[in-house]
C-alpha cells in the first residue's frame, strides 16, 4: 500500500538525525520564497513541472543525470514552479535532488512526498522547500491540521491534494489556501481525468485551484484550464519527452 507504506518508511528513517538538529536547520535556512505570489491566478495558466525519475505504476521514466539542468530548464521554459519528488524506494528521489534544485532556480521548489511527520516538515525547509505537499488520503485531520500549522509557521505554503469531495471538504476546513485535484488515485493508480472539472467548482474564490496528473499534450492543459485551474502539475509528459523545455512552451501557448 503507498500511501501508509511511504510514510511508514520515513518514520523509520527518521532516526538518523535528530528532531533537534534538523528543527534548527530548517529555522538558520534562507528565508523560503512566497509561492502564493507565484501561483497567483493569471490571465494565463501557469505549471508545476515536476522532476519524476519513476512511479509505482509506471517503473522507471527518465535517467535524470542533473536535476539542476532540467529545473533551469523548467524555468526557462515558464514554468511557475519546480516540484521534485523526493520519495526513493518508489520515485528515485531525494532530499539531495530538492537541495541541488533549490540552487539552481529562482522560483518556488515543492517537496513532493508522502508527508506524515513533523520530522518530514522540518527537513524539507532545511532543504530549500518553499512548498509542501499533504494528501488528504493520507493522514487524518488532527494530523492534517497539525502539519499544515507547522508548514505556515515555517513561512512555507501547503499543496493540499485532494481525489474526492469528501477529502476537497476536509482540506477547505483547514483553510487551505492552495487546493490540488488529483487525477490518479494514489491507491488503485487510476486516472480520471474529468475529476478536477467535477470537483472545480467546489473550491471556494481566492483559493488557488491545481489539477494534478494525465497531462499528456496542450489540448489536456487547455481542458484543464477551461474546467478551472490556476495551475496544472505536470510530471511524466515532461520528462519524457526529449526536450522539457521546448514541451513546456507549447503547453503554455
Ligand atoms: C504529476 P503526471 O501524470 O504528470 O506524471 O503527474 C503529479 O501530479 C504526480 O506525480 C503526483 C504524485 C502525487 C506523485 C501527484 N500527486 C503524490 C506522488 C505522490
Amino acid at each position: 500500500q503507498l500511501l501508509a507504506g511511504a510514510i511508514e518508511d520515513a518514520e523509520t528513517r527518521q532516526q538518523s538525525v535528530s528532531l533537534a538538529s534538523v528543527e534548527a536547520a530548517a529555522l538558520s535556512a534562507p528565508a523560503p520564497l512566497d509561492a502564493l505570489a507565484f501561483l497567483a491566478p493569471s490571465e494565463r495558466v501557469k505549471v508545476i513541472a515536476e522532476i519524476k525519475r519513476s512511479s509505482p505504476s509506471k517503473g522507471a521514466l527518465a535517467d535524470i543525470v542533473d536535476p539542476q539542468a532540467l529545473a533551469r530548464e523548467y524555468e526557462a521554459g515558464g514554468a511557475s514552479a519546480v516540484s521534485v519528488l523526493t520519495e526513493g524506494r518508489r520515485f528515485g528521489g531525494s532530499l539531495d535532488d530538492l537541495r541541488a534544485v533549490r540552487q539552481a532556480i529562482d522560483i518556488p521548489v515543492l517537496r513532493k512526498d508522502f508527508i506524515g511527520l513533523e520530522y518530514q516538515v522540518f527537513e524539507a525547509r532545511a532543504a530549500g522547500a518553499d512548498l509542501v505537499l499533504l494528501i488528504v488520503a493520507a493522514l487524518d485531520q488532527k494530523t492534517l491540521t497539525r502539519l499544515h500549522a507547522l508548514i505556515t509557521e515555517l513561512g512555507m505554503t501547503a499543496l493540499v491534494e485532494t481525489h474526492s469531495a469528501d477529502e476537497l471538504s476536509r482540506a477547505v476546513d483547514l483553510g487551505s489556501r492552495v487546493i490540488g485535484v488529483n487525477a490518479r488515485n494514489l491507491t488503485t493508480f487510476e486516472l480520471d481525468p474529468d475529476l478536477f472539472g467535477r470537483l472545480a467548482g467546489s473550491i471556494p474564490e481566492g483559493t488557488i485551484r491545481i489539477a494534478e496528473s494525465a497531462v499528456k499534450t496542450a489540448a489536456d492543459v487547455a481542458h484543464y484550464r477551461r474546467s478551472g485551474a490556476d495551475v496544472v502539475l505536470i510530471g511524466e509528459a515532461l520528462v519524457t519527452h526529449g526536450s522539457p523545455r521546448e514541451t513546456l512552451t507549447e503547453f503554455l501557448s
